[in-house]
């Protein structure tokens, strides 16, 4: 392990992303690099090659934005089996799990009767086509969650939709701000494998479930999935319906916000993907500040800690993660631990590019030496 001066690096970017040791950074945080293949690339659901056969295709959909024939044909059939294609304003119709309504204040207890035991709720979130507190209104982020391909900033990401969802074919639902902030696959199946089992796990910020349902997907792991969007609440359960029977057993959506909810919370881990402030978060040059109001969101990181921590059950280890901007203000992102609390800020290079650090705080840190 090397140590590295404190407090002369104020961001990840400023190391070599192919530095693969690990660090000492300021406070006595580690600095570690994980190297993962870009799930569009490996193989897994449809592969590289079959997406640019589609996107040479003039009669398949391409980043280019437009439906084609193929997507119409697609969502026709999505329909007929029974599957959302868009939640647009007159009915939220999630596919729902039979479960048992159990009377209770807290629709976040946790059940006696095991960790996947949290009722799916769905409460007075934003309707489907608004805008999220925090999120700076973009041309895309307008429309509700839809299989279609994206307008606006959002097609860049959708140029990368199988690095973000191996199976996106099978009918991933998406809108603006999914696209824009939702985590690779390969490293929401990272940020998975390295979550405790069993285990409770709050995504504070769903989106439409690009963590949440790969945190799902980990055998042991319940999720409760926050997100005030209530559209993309929805779409994040539909999109754990696609990975399989055992994921969406695993997940409940809340269309809430994360604030207001949190004390109400029992989770063992809180996982925290906020917005950055849309797509233009990396146009300056600046190290991004997480402090005092982290991409408009309305708070900055120490906060979004501080509600994480009281998310917790009574007793449990303090267990939070949240991913940030690869050029993070890591001063920042340290000072926002809870006293005593490990660090580790964890740069994710996908696909041999540096897509952002993940800040693991308490025992969801890993231990120096
Ligand atoms: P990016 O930097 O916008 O794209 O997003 P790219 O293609 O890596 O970089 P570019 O240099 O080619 O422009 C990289 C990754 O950051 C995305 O895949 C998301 O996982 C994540 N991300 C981006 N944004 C804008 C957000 C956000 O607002 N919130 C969250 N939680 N994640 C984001």
């Amino acid at each position: 392990m090397e140590p590295v001066p404190a407090p002369g690096l104020a961001t990840a970017a400023d190391l070599d992303p192919a530095d693969g040791r690990v660090h000492t950074i300021a406070g006595g945080a580690m600095l570690t690099t994980v190297f993962l293949e870009d799930a569009g690339r490996s193989g897994a659901g449809r592969g590289r090659a079959a997406a640019a056969a589609a996107a040479a295709s003039p009669s398949t959909s391409s980043s280019d934005g437009e439906w084609s024939d193929a997507d119409a044909d697609e969502a026709a059939a999505l329909r007929a089996a029974g599957f959302p294609t868009s939640f647009a304003g007159s009915g939220l119709h999630p596919p729902r799990r039979p479960r048992p309504r159990r009377e209770g204040t807290g629709m976040l207890e946790r059940f006696p009767d095991g960790a996947t035991g949290v009722r799916t709720v769905f409460g007075g979130g934003e309707g489907g086509g608004g805008e999220g507190e925090g999120e700076r209104p973009s041309p895309s982020s307008s429309s509700p969650p839809s299989h279609a391909p994206p307008r606006g900033p959002a097609r860049k990401y959708y140029a990368h939709r199988y690095s973000l969802w191996s199976n996106y074919d099978a009918g991933v639902l998406m809108d603006g701000v999914g696209w824009f902030s939702a985590t690779p696959e390969a490293l929401a199946r990272h940020h998975a494998a390295r979550t405790p089992s069993p285990s409770l796990v709050l995504d504070a910020f769903a989106g439409c479930g690009g963590n949440a349902v790969r945190f799902a997907d980990r055998e042991g792991v319940a999720v409760v999935a926050v997100e005030m969007h209530r559209g993309r609440a929805a779409a994040t359960v539909a999109n754990a319906a696609l990975a399989g029977p055992a994921a969406a057993a695993a997940l409940d959506a809340v269309a809430a916000d994360f604030f207001t909810v949190a004390p109400r919370m029992r989770a063992d881990a809180v996982f925290l993907s906020p917005p950055w402030g849309g797509p233009a978060y990396a146009r300056s040059a600046k190290p991004f500040a997480l402090e005092p109001d982290l991409g408009g969101l309305g708070a900055g990181l120490a906060s979004l800690v501080s509600a994480a921590a009281a998310a917790h059950a009574p007793g449990a280890q303090l267990r939070v993660a949240a991913f940030l901007p690869r050029h993070a203000r890591l001063d920042q992102a340290i000072a926002a631990a809870p006293a005593g609390a490990r660090v580790e800020v964890e740069r994710a290079v996908v696909g041999g590019r540096l897509k952002g650090v993940t800040v693991y705080y308490g025992t969801w840190a890993r231990a120096a030496g």
